[in-house]
This record gives structure tokens, C-alpha cells and sequence, in this order.
């Protein structure tokens, strides 16, 4: 890992900085990523095939039961210290706009309160006539919660494939990518669209880009700056680099 005092400057100079994370950094609270292999019963399926409307529309128990696993899976699951990081870098960079496509509520959890959810967020669901979005729901004797305004289908108030993201968040994304300095690429493979797309409308701005990552991405070689590593290990040495905020402060600046 080589934060250089370069990069340290860049980051200390900058009055805007775009953050976008991606399932990496969750993996470090015990979360699999979004592209691991899912276990027991769920093994059998893609991720990719599960996140679709047609996949409710064809079977909305296994799509309704797949997200109660997932949200099971959350109970308990704390933020770690990436996301704690992240929290310090929004209350010290008055230009810090964090950008996410993890549907956990992970980095609010860690005290973030700005965050733009690009694929929404699974512990809210939302009636699939439009009647509203609710965060606890009662459900019909199928096992599927239903709309307490019209008794329809509820559905997990995240974005699936093929749907388009929420228009509000994608442009302030895209505003914000389009107007930082330094753009930080966290623990995402950069292959869903158009979130992917992000770091590419900062870099054409003359954004430098700094991309953390376990692996290389499509991204890396574009990135000014790449630190191979784990979020939760690069994250709190960059804070403490740049900011002098150390050990337990990363989690709880009082301390
Ligand atoms: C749309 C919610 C259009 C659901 C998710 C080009 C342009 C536009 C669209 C497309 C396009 N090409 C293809 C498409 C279609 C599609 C797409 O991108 N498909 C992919 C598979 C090619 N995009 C869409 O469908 C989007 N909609 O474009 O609509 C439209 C417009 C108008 C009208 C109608 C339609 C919607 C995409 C949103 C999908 N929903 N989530 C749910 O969660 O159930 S996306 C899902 O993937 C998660 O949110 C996840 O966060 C996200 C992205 O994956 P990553 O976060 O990157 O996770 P991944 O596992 O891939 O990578 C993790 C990385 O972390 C790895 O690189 C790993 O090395 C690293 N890592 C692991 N551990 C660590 C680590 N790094 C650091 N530290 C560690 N410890």
C-alpha cells in the first residue's frame, strides 16, 4: 500500500471530493460482495438473475425471500472501519460527497448523514403500485408483505437491472463527480452501469482519480493514484495521513 505524500497533498488541497463505494468495502463487515457466490439455498442463483423485475414478476416469493435472507444476514452486522473512515472524511472535508451503490445502510450506520444511495436501499420496501415506501410492513399469508394502502405486492425499494436509477440521485452523482478535484474509487469492480461511469465524468473534468481496490479494475490503469488492499486497512491510514485522526478516533472522534 504506498500512500505517497503526493497523494496526501492532493487530498489535503482539494476543496471537493467525490467518494463512490462499492460492495468491497462492505465485504470487510463479513458482507459477501455482490458477485461472490451465494451460499445454501441461494447458490444456485445469480445475483444478477434474482435483481430483476422479471424475476418478481415470474416469482415474487423467491425474489421477496431472497432479500428477507439478505436482510437477516445484515442483523447484527456493524460498519466497519472503512466506513468510519468515510464518516471522518465527511467532518473534515467541507466538499465531501459520498456516493454509493451498496444497498446495506452500512455508512449511515457508520454516521455518515450525506449519502447518495445510487441503487436505493434494502431495508426499506415500496408498494408496486406507487402507494409508498415503508421501512416495517405487515405481510399477506404468502409470506410477501403487502401495501397497507392498497394491499398490493410490496417490493425491496432498490434498483434492479434493467430498472433506471432514482433520476434525483444519479444527476447529484453525477454533478458531483463532474465537480470535484480528487474522485475515490472504493472497493467496486466498475461493471454495473451507469454508477461505473462516475469516475470516467470526474477524470474528463481533470479530477485526479485514486482508486482502492483488492484487485485491479477496468479502471486502474486510468487511475492517477491505485492502492491494492483492503478498505477496511487503506481507508483509516489515508485519514490518519491527511488528518492526524488515529486508532479509536477513526470510529469515534470524541475519543
Ligand atoms: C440501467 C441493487 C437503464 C439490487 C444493484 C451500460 C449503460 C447502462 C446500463 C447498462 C450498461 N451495460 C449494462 C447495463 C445494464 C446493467 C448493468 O450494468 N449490468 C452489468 C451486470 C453489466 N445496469 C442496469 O441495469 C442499471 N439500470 O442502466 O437502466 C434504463 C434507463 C432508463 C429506463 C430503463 C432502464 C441498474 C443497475 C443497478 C443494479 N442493482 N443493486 C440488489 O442489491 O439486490 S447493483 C449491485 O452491483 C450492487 O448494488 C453492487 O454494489 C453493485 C456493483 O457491484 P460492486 O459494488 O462493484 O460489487 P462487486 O462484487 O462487483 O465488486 C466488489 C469489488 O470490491 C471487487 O472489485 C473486489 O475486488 C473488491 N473488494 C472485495 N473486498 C474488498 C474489496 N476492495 C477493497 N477492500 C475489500 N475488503
Amino acid at each position: 500500500m504506498q500512500i505517497s505524500p503526493e497523494m496526501i497533498d492532493c487530498l489535503r488541497s482539494s476543496r471537493r471530493i467525490c467518494a463512490l463505494t462499492g460492495a468491497g468495502v462492505s465485504q470487510e463487515s463479513g458482507l459477501r460482495t455482490f458477485r461472490d457466490a451465494q451460499t445454501g439455498l441461494w447458490s444456485q442463483y445469480k445475483p444478477e438473475d434474482l435483481a430483476t423485475p422479471e424475476a418478481f414478476q415470474r416469482d415474487p416469493k423467491l425474489v421477496w425471500d431472497w432479500y428477507a435472507w439478505r436482510r437477516e444476514a445484515l442483523k447484527g452486522v456493524r460498519s466497519n472501519a472503512g466506513h468510519f473512515a468515510l464518516a471522518r472524511m465527511a467532518e473534515n472535508l467541507p466538499g465531501f460527497v459520498l456516493v454509493t451503490q451498496n444497498v446495506d445502510g452500512l455508512h449511515r450506520l457508520a454516521g455518515n448523514q450525506q449519502i447518495i444511495e445510487l441503487h436505493g436501499n434494502i431495508q426499506r420496501v415500496r408498494c408496486i403500485d406507487g402507494h409508498g415506501t415503508f421501512e416495517s410492513w405487515i405481510t399477506g399469508e404468502d409470506g410477501i408483505g403487502r401495501c397497507p394502502e392498497c394491499g398490493a405486492f410490496l417490493r425491496p425499494d432498490v434498483v434492479w437491472f434493467g430498472e433506471p436509477l432514482p433520476r434525483l440521485e444519479f444527476e447529484n452523482a453525477i454533478s458531483a463527480a463532474r465537480s470535484c478535484d480528487v474522485f475515490l474509487s472504493i472497493g467496486t469492480s466498475g461493471i454495473v452501469q451507469p454508477a461505473a461511469s462516475l469516475p470516467y465524468a470526474a477524470r474528463n473534468r481533470g479530477a485526479k482519480i485514486i482508486e482502492i481496490n483488492l484487485e485491479p479494475t477496468p479502471l486502474t490503469n486510468k487511475a492517477d493514484y491505485f492502492l491494492q488492499g483492503r478498505s477496511g486497512e487503506i481507508l483509516p491510514a489515508l485519514v490518519e495521513a491527511v488528518f492526524g485522526i488515529t486508532g479509536a478516533a477513526i470510529e469515534d472522534p470524541r475519543r
